[in-house]
């Protein structure tokens, strides 16, 4: 019975070290084909339709894969976005491979600014939510792992301690030769 005490305690601590692996994994970052699988960066694609199916994080980057003949990129506000003007844009690419880093939480707007283009769809509006959520949520990614999830480690601490002690039978726990 004195052994209980002990072994539980290692159990957790393995547990939660599984715990934060799998957080980590989750937070790795990802890249997104604009439109891919079924498009690309073209007048065909229903942006509106292909952001649902995602959810981007700070980290996460999206590629605008297009023939720079016939579309660029421009990103523009969130006016720019609403009236498909590119008047007071942030920045253009014409690479036709381009890659945008979302680095932060907020929202991005991009449209094609080839005449009619934007008009016809070719926009794109991306929402980059906080990786996790909770208070954190101000703060840039990078610092997720640090301070303000002491609290809640300790309750995932305290509630996988009671999950190993449900999971493991005292007397399997006695049987165990510790020395
Ligand atoms: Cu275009």
């Amino acid at each position: 019975m004195v052994m209980t005490g002990a072994l539980v305690p290692v159990a957790a601590m393995a547990a939660v070290l599984v715990v934060v692996a799998a957080v980590m994994e989750a937070a790795a970052a990802a890249t997104y084909a604009v439109g891919a699988p079924d498009g690309l960066w073209d007048m065909q694609t229903d942006y509106a339709q292909w952001v649902k199916t995602k959810t981007f994080h700070p980290g996460d980057k999206i590629t605008f894969t297009y023939s720079p003949e016939l579309h660029d990129v421009v990103e523009v506000t969130e006016a720019g976005y609403c009236t498909c003007s590119s008047a007071n844009n942030f920045s253009a690419f014409r690479i036709g491979n381009d890659v945008v880093a979302l680095a932060a939480v907020g929202t991005r707007y991009f449209l094609c600014g080839l005449t009619g283009h934007c008009d016809n769809g070719m926009k794109i509006r991306v929402d980059v939510v906080a990786s996790a959520p909770g208070p954190a949520a101000a703060g840039p990614a990078s610092s997720a792992a640090a301070p303000p999830s002491a609290n809640r480690w300790a309750a995932a601490s305290a509630g996988i301690a009671a999950a190993a002690a449900l999971l493991l039978p005292p007397a399997a726990v006695v049987a165990r030769p510790l020395w």
